[in-house]
């Protein structure tokens, strides 16, 4: 057991406790008795110091020419390849999921930098041709201000970057609060953007707990814009305060995603995306397989299959190398998903396997829960509708095409999604037909990549497309622009028509 790690918040360039110098705490998800980290539970006097410092480095870092921006962001990438095997065991202790996938993490915020730092040449805006003669018009990208970015537990490294790299690379300035649980995480970030180099108050964090410190950014009235991704009801308290307080606010909530297996589709290929889908990262991400809706011709095959491979899983801490799933954020997050296994064999759902809390040897000390597979499920039970976030997978019979689709749709949310088949006809109708932000064909829900828009329909999310060039529709405000170089009033709609 190492000492804890203490962390700060990080304001105007200096890294200081919180006003109130109260503390909490991180623990080691695979081992409660383990203190990861120290933070300071801020309260809405830090979040005012945080808003004033980055409004006050607005006024400059909006001036910095875009690819002078940029270059900051892709030292950001530099650093994080330099230190990423650090950051990645960090992330194992702190939130859980296994070393290959804690590097993957990581490896989506250097994704993240070099990308993000591309666009820093580019930020195109459009010409278009004026009515008049001697006239230019065009658009223009300009950056939208203060930009709280408050991020979950699940990818601590990742999700702090799609948010703050475009933001930085558009000319905004940015105040982190990420989550309690990956405090230690969310330090080590703000460390490397610091030793990057970035001008004191562009990048700040502010630690503490979502109902104190989020809610006081979400409703501060300096702060321009929110980008938040939690859950479903969190988003919607937060989108409601920002669309009261006037501020643009992207949402990035809960999924319920499926994943169809045709009567044609290759089992093997079918049942690895199913076994990664469903239970990498412990189930614990938005675009998680937690519906797998399976042709009855093939279903009983599938089944035996996906037990088969699901029940040699090895649970363990994300440092262990032989780990295949981790462990649960916390206790709260453990019982809920006890719960939903409450709620399952109340429904009437048989459970496959798994089902329990995971006790045994080391177990024990941490907040693990058996993979777990629930058969016998209608698309009317909570567990084939509600958000679980944990390692448990539904089965839902369909018998032909039509079905499967209706069955995928008729959900509140619609963030990732996933056909196997190998009728080309039916994957194109599949990515035509299946309502959610994203549709894998002959892949499993999860593995985003970040030069390609990220987010959902419905429940799942506000309109907005994290990543990809749409973060830049997030980060910017368009402003049009008329240049008039006739020397004359040139009146629009009028002389224009004579
Ligand atoms: C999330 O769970 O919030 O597509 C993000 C994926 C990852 C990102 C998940 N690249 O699974």
């Amino acid at each position: 057991m190492t000492t804890p790690l203490i962390c700060n918040n990080y304001i105007n360039g200096e890294w200081e406790g919180a006003a109130s110098a109260a503390t909490l705490e991180s623990r080691n998800p695979a081992n409660k008795h383990e203190v990861v980290a120290t933070f300071p539970r801020s309260t809405a006097t830090d979040v005012d110091a945080a808003v004033s410092a980055a409004r006050q480095a607005y006024r400059s870092w909006r001036l910095v020419p875009a690819p002078a921006r940029a270059e900051y962001v892709f030292r950001v990438g530099e650093l994080l390849s330099k230190y990423k095997e650090e950051l990645a065991q960090l992330i194992s202790r702190e939130m859980g999921k296994p070393l290959v996938e804690a590097r993957g993490d990581v490896q989506e915020g250097i994704d993240c930098a070099f990308y993000s730092a591309g666009e820093g040449r580019r930020l195109f805006g459009q010409t278009v041709p004026s009515e008049m003669p001697n006239k230019f018009a065009m658009t223009v990208r300009m950056p939208i201000g203060v930009c709280a970015l408050i991020t979950p537990w699940n990818f601590p490294i990742a999700i702090p970057c799609w948010k703050a790299m475009p933001a930085l690379v558009c000319g905004n300035t940015v105040i982190l609060k990420p989550a309690e649980d990956t405090s230690a995480c969310a330090t080590k970030l703000i460390e490397i953007f610091a030793e990057a180099g970035l001008p004191p108050g562009v990048v700040n964090l502010v630690h503490g707990v979502g109902e104190e410190v989020g809610k006081a950014l979400v409703e501060h009235p300096n702060v321009d814009l929110v980008s938040f991704t939690g859950s479903s009801e969190t988003g919607a308290e937060v989108g409601a305060t920002c669309g009261r307080t006037h501020k643009r606010v992207c949402l990035e909530m809960g999924g319920k995603n499926a994943q169809i297996v045709m009567e044609d589709a290759d089992l093997q290929l079918a049942l690895d995306g199913a076994v990664w889908g469903a239970f990498g990262t412990a189930g614990q991400r938005c675009t998680a397989t937690s519906r797998l809706i399976l042709h009855r011709d093939v279903k009983e095959k599938f089944t035996t299959m996906l037990k088969e491979r699901a029940s040699k899983i090895r649970l363990g801490a994300g440092s262990d190398p032989n780990t295949e799933v981790g462990p649960i954020i916390n206790e709260r997050q453990l019982q809920r998903v006890n719960k939903y296994l409450d709620i399952a064999r109340e429904e009437g759902a048989t459970v496959l396997i798994g089902g329990e809390i995971a006790r045994e040897g080391e177990l024990q000390h941490g907040y693990f829960f058996e993979p777990t597979i629930l058969d016998n499920v209608t698309p009317q039970m909570r567990v084939a509708r509600e958000e679980i976030f944990g390692p448990v997978v539904a089965l839902i019979e369909i018998s032909n095409f039509e079905e499967a689709i209706n069955i995928l749709n008729d959900s509140n949310y619609g963030l990732s999604s996933s056909i196997y088949t190998r009728d080309i006809n039916r994957a194109f109708a599949a990515m035509r037909d299946i309502e959610a932000g994203i549709t894998y064909i002959n892949g499993p829900t999860i593995g985003a990549e970040v030069h390609l828009p990220f987010g959902g329909v419905k429940h799942t999310g506000n309109g907005h497309r994290e990543a990809g060039t749409t973060a830049l529709d997030i980060f910017t405000e368009w402003k049009t622009v008329y240049v008039d170089f006739s020397g004359n009033l040139q009146r629009a709609q009028i002389d224009n028509r004579e």
